[in-house]
């Protein structure tokens, strides 16, 4: 390797970095994209592919590094460079402007501004960047020092790895690492699905990502990160919290934009009460708005309590909370036939919507809530989200309350209910059964499972009720005569149905392990199975051993997979499934990560775009194999400029010769995820 291509290889990399992050700017922070998708992971492969070239390359700000790195073994404490302080409270107006009081109390004759700002309910973390650079990112912990979640804090992709402007040597910003509503729905919705068990709100699900050993999982969770201020500085020219806000922005980080400036705190007071109202439209969960004393000299003039500073206080919203009646409390039968209680009571408004019921999870908290049915209830919603019911209120019963117990047999298909050792959930243990069934049809139907449209709830019902299905394996028995005569089914939405899950049959594996609805098996999972044993025959034959020794797969998983596999049930299911034609091959897995495999490449000329090293290196990451001279297995031969004799002797073989560009598409087409 010359020295001229190592530097040539690390100025493409610097580039490329530099183009990276600004995109992923554009992207999560200004939400103004520029690139598609495509075009953007073009690059990072390229990124990529020079960093496996020139491992000495890659910097730990990297933006490949933003996948995790490798998992730790436990956090190592850091003492922040100035104490990480909480916010005192305020619950009312009149403390607000008690605030107020006893700061212009403290300031005689001057004048006194406030930045008022939504209080964001996640994870305080501080992010220390030392010359531009982020070198580490804390906890909270105690205040004077936290835990290192470096790594984990590098996933989050609206947090720069370098600054934008003129780096002052060191800087400690402080924020709110949070996760938005959506991403909180969705990701319970997904541990739902897979079995385990979910966050109570965003804020312990944001807490609960941060707080990972293995950074990979971070990666995979969405996360977000709006910054508020500095705890040390060292060269940042501002003079104000608004100044300081206009700089963090500046230098690439998300600043919440709802902040105002005011003068009277009348109007501060006023504008904390209208977020009070607003707060729910927001995609992300606020708990109270900050207001802030502007002038960082005067901050400094009050100074800090133990805890907190005196320029600062947090206006708590109250709890959102509504009174209501509990009708009735139904129970329901999931996939894996646990039991699950759910409170009807009469509509209630709340965080922004209309609800009519809340899950009560399992008996022994309905006994610990002293919940009976035809109470007067307080129904909240756990982060703006989850409705629950927070408590009863005995003190309004009438007498005419009933005592809830769960049933001892299933609601669905009387089989005796039993709870497991360990466990507090109540299950049907019928595997048969019609509410089990329906369910497990509709996962194995849904999206992100064999993506069978128009099996939907109308259709399982009667496929269920008319005893036309008794596994997931039926649907594909399913024949147009039969169909079209159920309820809603004309020719050609049966038709349509029946396109789609002949067209299921070619689903990847990765689809088809998650289809099948084994516990604690997610989608993710299933594309790392998939991915790893390729085949279903080789991933039943895998050991427990074998099992965990695959990233991200862990005892509970593997037991569960062992488990299910073991079941002969199970196994007749799967012996259907493959009869009627269902792909039981990880194409897309296998297959994108080298779409070049097997394929032989001569070079020969200079490419204008790419030296030989980068271009050797591009290859081989997609499975290819660059050899010196060509021959009848040379598959391809790429000819730049001023090309030499490899180009006579591919001609004179028959081997195909591309051009750069033809070269690029092959690259670049080819590295997209199918
Ligand atoms: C927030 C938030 C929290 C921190 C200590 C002095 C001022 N959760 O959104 N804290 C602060 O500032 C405090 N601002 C915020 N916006």
């Amino acid at each position: 390797m010359t020295e001229l291509t190592r530097n040539e290889a690390a100025r493409r990399a610097e580039e490329l970095r530099r183009e990276i992050e600004h995109h992923n700017y554009r992207y999560y922070v200004l939400d103004d994209p520029v690139l598609s998708d495509a075009e953007f992971d073009r690059l990072v492969a390229e990124l990529a592919a020079l960093e496996k070239a020139y491992p000495d390359l890659v910097t730990p700000n990297s933006p490949t590094q933003r996948v995790g790195g490798a998992p730790r073994e436990g956090f190592t404490s850091v003492r922040h460079l100035a104490p990480m302080l909480s916010l005192a409270n305020a619950f009312s107006a009149h403390e607000l402007r008690d605030f107020d009081r006893r700061v212009r109390g403290a300031l005689p004759g001057e004048n006194t501004a406030y930045v008022v700002e939504p209080k964001i309910d996640g994870l305080a973390v501080s992010l220390t960047y030392q010359n531009g650079e982020f070198v580490r990112g804390a906890t909270r912990g105690d205040g004077e020092t936290g835990e290192d979640i470096t790594p984990n804090l590098r996933t989050v992709r609206s947090l720069p790895l370098r600054l934008l402007q003129d780096a002052p040597p060191l800087v400690e910003v402080r924020g709110e690492a949070y996760m938005s509503k959506d991403a909180f729905s969705k990701l319970n919705a997904r541990r739902e699905e897979a079995g385990e068990t979910p966050f109570a709100n965003p804020r312990n699900a944001a807490a609960g990502s941060l707080r990972q050993l293995d950074p990979g999982v971070t990666a995979n969770r969405k996360l977000d990160l709006f910054v508020y201020g500095i705890g040390h500085a060292e060269g940042v020219a501002a003079g104000s919290h608004h100044e300081t806000l206009a700089w963090l922005a500046a230098q690439g980080f998300r600043v919440n934009e709802q902040y105002r400036l005011f003068e009277d705190i009348g109007e501060a007071v006023d504008f904390c009460l209208a977020w009070q109202k607003k707060r729910f439209e927001l995609p992300y969960t606020i708990d109270g708005m900050v207001v802030k004393l502007d002038s960082l000299e005067q901050q400094q003039r009050l100074g800090a309590t133990l805890k907190s500073p005196r320029w600062a206080i947090a206006y708590k919203f109250p709890p959102e909370e509504a009174v209501t009646t509990l009708k009735d409390i139904l129970v329901s039968v999931g996939r894996t036939g646990v039991l699950t209680p759910t409170a009807v009571f009469k509509p209630v408004h709340l965080a922004g919507t209309t609800v009519i019921r809340a899950t009560l999870h399992n008996e022994d908290l309905i006994r610990e809530k002293d919940i009976l049915i035809g109470d007067r209830i307080v129904v909240h919603k756990a982060g703006d989200v989850i409705p629950e019911v927070v408590r009863s209120l005995p003190e309004l019963r009438t007498g005419r309350e009933k005592v809830f117990n769960m049933p001892p047999h299933c609601p669905v298909c009387g089989a005796r209910t039993i709870r497991e050792e360990g466990e507090v959930a109540l299950r049907c243990p019928n595997i048969s059964c019609p509410a089990r069934l329906k369910e497990s049809l509709l996962h194995f139907a849904s999206r992100s499972a064999m993506d069978i449209r128009g099996l939907g709830r109308a259709l399982v019902e009667q496929l269920v009720e008319k005893d036309m299905v008794e596994s997931v394996a039926d649907i594909y028995t399913l024949k147009h005569d039969v169909l079209a005569r159920l309820e809603r089914m004309g020719s050609k939405s049966t038709a349509n149905v029946l396109g789609e899950i002949e067209a299921s049959k070619k689903r990847d594996l990765s689809r088809l392990i998650f289809a099948l609805g084994i516990r604690h098996v997610g989608e993710r999972a299933g594309k790392v199975l998939a991915g790893r044993f390729g085949t279903l025959e080789r991933l039943m034959s895998a050991t427990e051993e074998e099992l965990t020794a695959v990233p991200e797969i862990g005892p509970k998983i593997a037991a569960s997979m062992r488990a299910f596999f073991a079941e002969p049930q199970n196994r007749a299911v799967i012996a259907r499934l493959v009869d009627a034609g269902v792909n039981i091959e990880s194409t897309a897995a296998a297959a994108a990560a080298r779409p070049l495999a097997g394929k032989v490449f001569v070079l020969t000329g200079a490419l204008a775009g790419l030296t030989r090293d980068e271009a050797a290196a591009r290859i081989e990451l997609l499975g290819g194999r660059v050899a010196s001279s060509v021959s009848r297995r040379t598959d391809y031969v790429v000819a730049g400029e001023n090309p030499g004799s490899k180009l006579d002797k591919a001609r004179e073989l028959g081997v195909s010769i591309i051009n750069e560009d033809e070269f690029n598409t092959l690259l670049g087409a080819r590295s997209q995820q199918p």
